[in-house]
């Protein structure tokens, strides 16, 4: 597949006036590059950032990449429209291509942005930060990687060895990382895994993986339910993943609590309850029983819309042995009692006792330097144990805001950045793969911005809303261009096999390695800026080495370092890191009542609280940002134009009897409008039983006047996990005067 891309299409992005002039002659020069043998190469997809990602094999002539396609030999390889599309994000001309830097005071209409050499620019970042170090305190500079996941452990490590544990992530904002919070609140650790032959039921809430993860996830799914998994999904959207379910439970948003806690009593009435299980593995047991007493079948219908029969049905499905499992997803942590829902959901598994047993949830066990959820780093290379200092969590500026969050957590809540640069207690930001709309209210963090002392992002783009107040920005390769970070998917693990990055493009880990080794003066520490021999640090204690990977393409072979998958790991004293049975919690239990929560003065229980309710203003419930097949988060519009042919502008969701009493027809142009903000914010209407009744299911992530996050106040925060109430919100939706333009 070679690429002719639409000039016009792509123009419309953020940044287009200056990107014209100082990008174009690399990408032409590429383009032109003269005919050489065509060779293979092979990376990962990075467009959507579902764990584990896709494997691109693509086709190369001198340095240009002219084709791609599936890695056939990579355990994920079907890539999707986004996956597809990312050769036309690679040549798109608006690509960021030099480092940058503002010559106009911030606040300008036009920040001057000038080109400036890499020595320059890491020269200034070492100045900068070191002196907001010698005179503030290390603590007082934010780094922070946003959803694109692979840069983090060399900014983690730069983090680190400059000295601040005011290390965040878009998963200490905002993404899945909640609900494994909130399981590992109960259980110690995470607790899921995908269903396998041996997994009679299966309840998947608030996650929609024929969307979000269709290879991993869903193909999985499919081939399960073929061969007879009971299948239980909450969701308030008749989704892919709830049209194969046995039980769908389309719960009112806000109200899974309810729902889990009256399968909970179900339980405990009709006796399902494992009592052998749970007296010798559990704590908390009476207190749950007492608290469960309110949540009769018919309160929870009439809390919940799910009709008290179905509540009843699913418990005892649930019930039925020899195995259950039980799956979240990131969309019921983004409302205020998000992780006590997710909590609640996960005690079935306890009570049930399907836990970590075969066919039911279970926990990994990687070796204990090993940290799943930024993609395969050790604790060794970030020095985990030393963001785990008490002195340094007490120097974290999420201490006070999410107390549970930054005793549990290594990655640090930003979500009070506002606050905390007006107290200045930050003074400076130095951000990776940034995205400031991924914020409730953008518009207070991009102030916040603004009031710093010194800042700078990498990004594949100049995005205007993010960077316009920054002192720099500088160019990242993409994942065509780059060697790291190495893949991990199970045990397998991957190398790859790139171009050279265009213009003066440098890989994020080159970037985060090389300032690491400017501001610390120990240039060893930082691999001499390499990041191949950053990964070989990690490869060659895993036995193998960044060069074997390599040579192995395209075979992507297991890793002998990781152990071989166990049940009843808690059991055999192999889930705690002192060796005796039992769970990685303080009490070395399953805790129904958390101790860590119960510590910083919350109940200990996973107690429901009612989410908002719409009234008769805002009688509609936003869902502000569920998934869709062919868009990511903020990117993938202007960067991968093809795929706005798919969707042009921004689409809304809404039932049919919503749309009619509105008198809206598919296609019309609306407004949605909220109590929290005086900007109303456009939209087009899909007309589709796909939506409950009583929802807006939106998009966030548009720019401009269709841009949703303003929608969301700044309060209402999950106070277990800081995250933010994106789906708290109530709207409504009015028509747009399109004869009059308004
Ligand atoms: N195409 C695509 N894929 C992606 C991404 C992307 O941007 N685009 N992003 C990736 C990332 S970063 C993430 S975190 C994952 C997220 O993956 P998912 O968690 O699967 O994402 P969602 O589509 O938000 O699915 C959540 C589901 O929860 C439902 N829901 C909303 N509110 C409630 C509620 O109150 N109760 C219940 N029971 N259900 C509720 C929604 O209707 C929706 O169907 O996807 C990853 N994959
Ligand atoms: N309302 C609402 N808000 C949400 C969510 C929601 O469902 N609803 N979802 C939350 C979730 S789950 C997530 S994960 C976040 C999304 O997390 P964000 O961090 O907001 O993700 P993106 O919008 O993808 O923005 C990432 C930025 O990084 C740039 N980028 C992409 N790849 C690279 C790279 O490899 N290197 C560098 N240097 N830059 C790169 C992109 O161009 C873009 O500017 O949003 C969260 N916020
Ligand atoms: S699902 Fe699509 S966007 Fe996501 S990693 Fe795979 S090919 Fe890339
Ligand atoms: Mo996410």
């Amino acid at each position: 597949m070679t690429l002719s891309v639409s000039r016009r299409a792509l123009m419309k992005g953020a940044g287009a006036g200056f990107a014209a002039a100082l990008f174009q002659p690399a990408v032409r020069a590429a383009a032109v590059e003269e005919a050489q043998s065509d060779w293979s190469g092979w990376t990962i997809c990075d467009s959507c950032n579902h764990m584990p990602m896709c494997g691109i094999h693509f086709k190369a002539r001198g340095n240009t990449v002219i084709r791609i396609e599936n890695w056939n030999e990579h355990p994920n390889h079907f890539l999707c429209s986004k996956g597809i599309s990312t050769l036309q994000r690679l040549y798109n001309p608006n690509r960021l291509l030099y480092p940058m830097k503002r010559t106009a005071p911030k606040g300008a209409a036009d920040p001057g942005w000038v080109r400036i050499s890499w020595d320059e620019a890491i020269k200034t970042i070492a100045e900068k930060l070191n002196a907001v170090k010698a005179k503030n305190g290390a603590d007082r500079v934010l780094f922070y990687c946003g959803d694109p996941k692979e840069p983090r452990p060399p900014v983690m490590r730069l983090a680190r060895y400059f000295g601040s544990p005011n290390y965040c992530c878009e998963s200490s904002v905002a993404c899945n990382l909640a609900y494994v919070h909130a399981l590992e609140l109960s259980y110690g650790a995470e607790i899921a895994g995908g269903p396998s032959p041996k997994t009679k039921c299966c309840m998947i809430v608030g996650k929609n993986g024929s969307w979000a993860s269709p290879h991993g996830f869903f193909r999985n799914l499919l081939a399960q339910k073929a061969r007879g998994l009971k299948l239980i999904v909450s969701d308030p959207r008749r989704t892919k993943v709830a049209e194969q379910a046995d039980i769908h439970l389309q719960v009112k948003p806000g109200t899974d609590g309810a729902l889990a806690w009256g399968m909970i009593r179900v339980l405990v009435k009709e006796g399902l309850v494992k009592r052998e299980f749970v007296d010798k593995w559990c704590t908390g047991y009476e207190e749950l029983v007492k608290y469960c007493e309110a949540f009769t079948p018919e309160y929870v219908e009439k809390e919940t819309g799910v009709p008290a029969d179905d509540v009843v049905k699913a418990a005892r499905m649930f019930a039925d042995g020899p195995s259950s499992m039980m799956l979240p997803g990131q969309s019921i942590p983004h409302q205020g009692n998000g992780c006590n829902n997710v909590r609640a959901y996960s005690l079935l598994m306890a009570l049930t006792g399907n836990v970590d047993n075969a066919g039911g949830s279970t926990f990994n066990n990687w070796p204990e330097d090993y940290i799943r959820w930024d993609e395969g780093y050790t604790k060794t290379f970030i020095d985990q144990a030393w963001f785990n200092e008490p002195e340094q969590k007490a120097r974290r500026i999420d201490r006070e805001f999410a107390p549970v969050w930054n005793e549990m957590q290594v990655l640090c809540s930003p979500n009070k950045l506002p606050e905390m640069v007006e107290a200045g207690r930050i003074k400076a930001f130095a951000g990776f793969g940034t995205n400031l709309l991924i914020w409730p209210s953008p518009a207070e963090y991009q102030e916040a911005i603004r009031k710093l002392d010194f800042s700078f992002a990498t990004d594949y783009f100049y995005r205007d809303e993010t960077h316009h107040d920054m002192d720099l920005v500088l160019p990242a390769a993409m994942n065509f261009e780059r060697y790291a970070p190495f893949g991990v998917h199970g045990r397998a693990v991957s190398a790859r096999k790139p171009v050279k990055p265009l213009g003066e493009a440098w890989e994020d880990w080159k970037i985060a390695l090389t300032i690491g080794a400017a501001v610390t003066g120990d240039s060893d520490l930082f691999f001499g800026g390499d990041p191949v021999k950053a990964c070989d640090s990690i490869l060659n204690g895993w036995g193998t080495s960044y060069a074997e990977r390599q040579a192995m393409l395209p075979a992507v072979k297991p890793c002998e370092w990781f152990p071989k998958p166990a049940t009843e790991k808690y059991a055999k004293g192999i889930l705690r890191f002192d060796g005796k049975p039992g769970f990685r919690t303080p009490s070395g239990k399953i805790e129904f009542v958390s101790s860590v929560q119960a510590k910083h003065g919350f109940p200990g229980l996973p107690v429901y609280e009612k989410a908002p309710q719409p009234t008769e203003k805002y009688p509609l419930k936003l869902l502000n940002g569920t998934r869709r097949p062919y868009i990511t988060h903020s990117k993938t519009r202007s960067d991968q134009p093809y795929l706005l042919e798919l969707e042009p502008e921004s689409y809304i969701n809404m039932h049919p009897a919503d749309a009619a009493s509105r008198n809206l027809v598919e296609g019309d142009k609306v407004w949605i409008i909220s109590p929290y903000s005086k900007d109303k914010v456009r939209a087009r209407v899909r007309v589709t039983i796909l939506a409950r009744k009583g929802l807006v299911d939106a998009q966030y992530g548009w720019r401009g006047d269709q841009e949703t996050q303003g929608l969301i106040p700044r309060k209402g925060w999950d106070p277990i996990s800081g995250y933010p109430c994106c789906n708290d919100v109530c709207v409504e939706v009015v028509k747009a005067d399109v004869a009059n333009n308004a």
